[in-house]
Formats: structure tokens, C-alpha cells, sequence
């Protein structure tokens, strides 16, 4: 594959309801889209950055600054035998996962269709359909939030996530756990405690939560380890986790009893095959992740969510829950009873909507291999 020409896009995107986490509130996603041409075909891939650096320490314009003037300098022109060996090249970069992953991910969309195989055959995936869960955002209104849920699972959602914050944690999974006894319910603290916390966070074990995520520092490995000897709940690790490196370290110490893996956070699917590799030959469930994404960051999660270690339901779910109208044909449809039945066709399985694609966009650059330079910039305003 010859990396012949890249774009990078900017779109702006209108959730239909604001979503809520212990670190901010958003609405309005400004969404990142990657495309590689080589061969004749286009891959897609999205770069899944939050508009703040409230989740890891990249935002959109990080993820901007860092592809046009070092990725696309590292890759540009250049040719490579498998979407793997672009890693490589960018492997220089420190951080900004995120930014590095929209350039391999677009590759394996590419290589998938040369192979005319669908994504989720040449990851190795094993499953034909995959299960899914919802996360819900912080909600004002307790009689809003009971409603929503009672919603997600007539329309077939396995499990429930509550994301809660101080002040809206315990007396939340409470209320929900009283209304709904059986469904298998789990939290995510985005990092919003400490280990001081473990008694309130103890207080959660009477709840029968199938894991609660993320609880204490962005970045921290070895105090999960200590807070999850305190708790009978599993700690899922999130943020902590980016790289294979750390989910063994996470494992070894005792950090975590399961794994989200997210595309974006570990960058991208070489790094996240090696996470899932080594939490199965730990016996450590995984589930994907996902980051407010649109129908081309969210059917890559489709596509990872097939590998035979994804036994538990990610946070992948229909597009309309969270757009009027997504960028891909056809939408990501969830079953009644909450499968999503995996694309047979060749590459990501799903179409990009391209008119709606530059309806969308705010901002675009093309890169041509044969001049280097950016050679349309186009910027509408917002
Ligand atoms: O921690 O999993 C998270 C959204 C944005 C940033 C971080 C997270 C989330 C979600 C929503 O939980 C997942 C989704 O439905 O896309
Ligand atoms: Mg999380």
C-alpha cells in the first residue's frame, strides 16, 4: 500500500442530547475523520479526541496540530506491506495515541478491501454479531434517568452504565438498582475519586455492579491495585490503560479485574490487538469502549468488538441514539435483543456519506504524495 494521498477533516456534529461525565458536559462533538488513499481505494478512520483534554491529554486541536505537521511529514509518499508497519514510522511521537490511530485505523480499512475481506475477518475477529450495552450520561432528574433506562432495555441493551461523580453516586445506583433488581448494571467514575474514597466506594458492593470503571486517577495504575483489594466490585481500568505495557502491569499488580480497550487510547488496532492478546492469556474479559464517536469511529469499534476476548458488552450502540442523522449508510442498527449484527462486506462494512461528510465540515486538508504540501485548505466557518 502506497500512502498516496491523506485528507483530514473536521466536522461538527450536534449530539441529540447533552452528554454528561464527571469531567465536563458536551453537546456540540467536533469530530476528526481521517482518509487514506493507496491503490485507488479510500480507507476511513476517526480520530476519537475529546474537544477538551478533560478525558486523556489530547483535545481536537492537538490531534490537528500533531497529524498535519508530523504524521502526515512521517507517512506521506511513503509504502508499506501491511497496515501494522505504519506504526513504525510515527513511533517517535510521544503520546497522542488518538492522533497516531486515525492513520493506522484508515489503513486497515484499505487493506481489508484489497484483500476483499471484511475488517473484522482480517483482525481475526470470530463473531458474527457482537453485544451491546449503553453508558449513561450524568442526569439532573432521577425520574428522567429511570425513564431512560427503561428505554434502553425495551429497545434490547444488555447492560446499563451509569457514569456517576461525587454527590452522584451512591443514592443514584440506589434508586436504579431498586427499580431494575436484575439487569446487569455497572459505573464509570471517569477518574473522579480517590483512595481515600475506598469506604465510599465500598458502599457500592451492596449494588451487585458488574464492575465499577475508572475510579481513581487518570493515570494511575498502582493505587487500583490497592483500592481493589478494599472492594468486592471488579475495577475496569480506562484512562490508565495505553498501551500493552500497562494492561500487564495492571494485571500483575492486581489493578484491575477487566480491561475497556478503546482504539483511540491505546493507538490503534496493532496496540489494541496486543492488549487483548495479553489480557486473554491472563483470563481478563475486555470490552470496547467507546468516545462519543460517529458512524466511522463507531463502526471501527464494530470491527474490534469481534475478537474472540470482547466476551463482555461494550459501550458500542445504535447511531441514532446519539445523532439525527449519521454519516454513514446504512446506520448502525441495534436488535431487540441488543446485537449488532457484524458487516459481511468488504473493508468497514459501512458507507461514508460523503455529501454529508462535507455538509458537516468546518475544516479540511489534502496531502498528495507527489508535492508534500498541503494543497487545498478549505475552512468554512462554523
Ligand atoms: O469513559 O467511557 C468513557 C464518552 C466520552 C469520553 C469517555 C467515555 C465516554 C462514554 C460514552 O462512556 C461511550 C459512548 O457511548 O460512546
Ligand atoms: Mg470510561
Amino acid at each position: 500500500m502506497k500512502i498516496e494521498l491523506i485528507t483530514l477533516r473536521e466536522l461538527k456534529m450536534l449530539l441529540k442530547a447533552p452528554f454528561e461525565t464527571s469531567f465536563g458536559t458536551t453537546l456540540e462533538r467536533r469530530i476528526l475523520l481521517v482518509e487514506v488513499v493507496s491503490d485507488g481505494l479510500s480507507g476511513w478512520a476517526e480520530i476519537t479526541t475529546q474537544e477538551g483534554p478533560f478525558y486523556n491529554g489530547e483535545t481536537t486541536d492537538t490531534a490537528w496540530h500533531i497529524f498535519c505537521d508530523f504524521i502526515v511529514r512521517m507517512v506521506l509518499g511513503k509504502t508499506v506491506e501491511h497496515p501494522e508497519d505504519v506504526v513504525p514510522l510515527t513511533q517517535a511521537i510521544r503520546g497522542h495515541e488518538m492522533a497516531r490511530a486515525g492513520l493506522e485505523n484508515a489503513l486497515w480499512d484499505i487493506a481489508a478491501q484489497e484483500e476483499r475481506s471484511s475488517l473484522s475477518h482480517l483482525l481475526g475477529g470470530t463473531r458474527d454479531e457482537i453485544p451491546c450495552g449503553v453508558s449513561l450520561g450524568i442526569q439532573a432528574d432521577m425520574g428522567k434517568l429511570l425513564r431512560t433506562i427503561d428505554r434502553e432495555l425495551a429497545d434490547g441493551y444488555q447492560r446499563i452504565k451509569l457514569k456517576i461523580k461525587p454527590g452522584k453516586d451512591v443514592d443514584v445506583v440506589r434508586s436504579v438498582r431498586a427499580r431494575f433488581p436484575e439487569v446487569p448494571l455497572m459505573v464509570d467514575a471517569n477518574s473522579a475519586y480517590r483512595l481515600t474514597d475506598a469506604p465510599l466506594l465500598q458502599e457500592l458492593d451492596q449494588f451487585d455492579l458488574t464492575m465499577i470503571e475508572q475510579p481513581l486517577n487518570w493515570d494511575d495504575i498502582y493505587l487500583h491495585a490497592k483500592l481493589q483489594r478494599e472492594l468486592r466490585t471488579p475495577v475496569c481500568l480506562d484512562e490508565s490503560i495505553h498501551n500493552a505495557r500497562h494492561a500487564e502491569a495492571a494485571i500483575e499488580l492486581g489493578a484491575c479485574q477487566v480491561i475497556n480497550i478503546k482504539l483511540g487510547r491505546v493507538g490503534g488496532y496493532s496496540e489494541a490487538r496486543r492488549v487483548h492478546q495479553i489480557c486473554r492469556s491472563r483470563g481478563i474479559p475486555v470490552w470496547c469502549g467507546g468516545m462519543l464517536e460517529s458512524g466511522v469511529g463507531r463502526a471501527h469499534n464494530i470491527a474490534l468488538s469481534t475478537l474472540p476476548g470482547f466476551e463482555l458488552p461494550g459501550d458500542v450502540s445504535a447511531s441514532r441514539r446519539y445523532w439525527h442523522e449519521d454519516i454513514i449508510e446504512p446506520e448502525i442498527e441495534v436488535s431487540l435483543s441488543g446485537t449488532i449484527r457484524v458487516p459481511l462486506t468488504p473493508g468497514l462494512g459501512y458507507t461514508v456519506r460523503r455529501k454529508r461528510v462535507d455538509q458537516l465540515t468546518v475544516r479540511k486538508q489534502t496531502w498528495h504524495a507527489t508535492t508534500q504540501v498541503p494543497v487545498t485548505v478549505e475552512t468554512q466557518s462554523p
